[in-house]
């Protein structure tokens, strides 16, 4: 795989266009340990988490978009998912799409737990970030920090793309 600092370097610019692209599609790597500027929140686990996938689906005007993405937990322990947040956003929630009697609806949920070597996928439909509050109007093409917190005290930063809603990725 790559070194750890490989990693690091990849949402570095997280405005520029300098976002890395790689030969199977673009993927953003993951770094545990960098938590919300609290250096002894940080968990020296390395880079247990990757991340892949992050879009972000465009809606005009100041709509609530949602944020997706793949996350794979590489480690042997379970993690769990309990947050996260943005600078582009006045609120990053965790949220829930599900079926009931019926009628679909949205809810938010606390946390999500990601089996040892499993994966959650965030997709239309299931789990969702919904993002509220924009700080700046989004366009397609542009691309976001989101942080996500786990409940170990890691903090993983994310670049989530910005794509048209009906783009299917
Ligand atoms: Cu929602």
């Amino acid at each position: 795989m790559h070194a750890p600092g490989e990693r690091i370097h990849g949402w570095q610019d997280l405005h520029g266009d300098r976002v890395r692209r790689r030969p199977r599609g673009w993927i953003v790597y993951a770094v545990l340990g960098v938590s919300l500027g609290v250096s002894t929140f940080a968990t020296p686990l390395g880079p247990d988490i990757q991340a892949s996938e992050a879009w972000i689906r465009w809606l005009p005007a100041d709509l609530p978009s949602g944020g997706y993405l793949t996350l794979r937990n590489l480690s042997n322990e379970p993690r769990r998912l309990t947050g996260a947040s943005s600078p582009e956003f006045g609120s990053v929630s965790l949220h829930q799409t599900r079926d009931a009697h019926g009628v679909s609806g949205m809810s938010p949920v606390d946390s999500i737990l990601i089996a040892a070597h499993g994966t959650l996928q965030f997709a239309p439909g299931g789990y969702h970030m919904m993002l509220m509050q924009p700080a700046h109007a989004l366009h397609p093409g542009d691309h976001v920090p989101i942080t996500l917190r786990f409940a170990d005290g890691a903090a993983l930063q994310v670049t989530f793309e910005v794509r048209a809603a009906d783009v299917v990725p």
